[in-house]
């Protein structure tokens, strides 16, 4: 059995390299809804029927284990996936828990009370409809008081990076921190909550300056898993062999996944 993971398009990718990284031998099945991405600017309801559709795709690869890679999804749909959809046999998991667990600095899967925690101001970098969910303040709410979390949607960031239009990009993520920072001057922590950003990273960390922290979720995500792994063996096996699902035209999407990555990836039509 595989490990799969869903983005709505290309930026999940981010996230296969880092868990790639830290689990060479794990099979991993990728499905990018392209066809239908951005899902940055789509109502709820909208990402709630795609996520569901292309989860249902990774399941009937194997997987029994599906990591919600798009932010987007995971605000949109992944509470409500687990509540009253996802099979007793199967595990669907996010992207903001392993993020909030490093802010807050709990171990995985500690569902103590909330406590306070020592950063106290937070800026949130992402997608217009992940600003708008709130789902990043909800989770956080759950694991610590006192956080003063001021978010900030970039719009044009993904568009930019996924047409390698890669100035545009570092002069969007710019001035959406000068946005940011006339909201909240002295962030001690920046939670850069898209698939895409981990690439712009370095800009972010320039923008922002030396004393704020820049936590990128792919890392972070890929070790979350990996502890995952260990709690619950019996989600993943052997024999099988990673692949690349699209709803898109596999031909385009595997010559922009290959420009964006910059090695050679092929993708099959979903
Ligand atoms: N994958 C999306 C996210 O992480 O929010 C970004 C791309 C999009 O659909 N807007």
């Amino acid at each position: 059995m595989a490990v799969g993971i869903f983005d709505s398009g290309l930026g999940g990718l981010t996230v296969l390299d880092a868990v790639h990284e830290r689990l060479p031998d794990l099979p991993l099945v990728y499905l990018g809804d392209n066809a239908h991405a951005p899902y940055g600017v789509r109502d709820a309801d909208d990402v709630y029927d795609l996520t569901t559709k292309a989860v249902d795709r990774l399941f009937q690869a194997g997987c029994d284990l599906v990591i919600l890679a798009c932010n987007t999804a995971s605000a949109a749909a992944l509470r409500r996936m687990q509540e009253s959809w996802v099979p007793a046999d199967k595990r669907v998991l996010g992207v903001f828990v392993p993020l909030i667990e490093a802010l807050t600095e709990r171990q995985w899967g500690d569902n103590s009370p909330p406590r306070e925690v020592a950063v106290k101001h937070v800026a949130l970098f992402a997608t217009p409809a992940t600003v708008s969910s709130r789902a990043f303040q909800r989770e956080l709410a759950f694991r610590a008081i006192g956080v003063d979390v001021e978010a900030q949607a970039c719009g044009g960031v993904v568009d930019a990076i996924e047409e390698g239009d890669m100035i545009l990009a570092e002069a969007l993520v710019r001035s959406h921190v000068d946005a940011l920072s006339r909201k909240m001057p002295e962030p001690e922590a920046a939670i850069l909550g898209c698939t895409h950003y981990p690439l712009m990273q370095d800009t972010f960390q320039d923008a922002l300056g030396p004393n704020v922290a820049v936590y990128s979720q792919a890392n972070l995500v890929a070790e979350s898993l990996a502890d995952y792994l260990i709690r619950h063996p019996k989600m993943v096996g052997p024999g099988e062999v990673s692949k690349f699902l699209t709803t898109g035209d596999p031909k385009r999407v595997s010559s922009r996944a290959t420009q964006f990555l910059r090695r050679q990836i092929t993708f099959e039509a979903a």
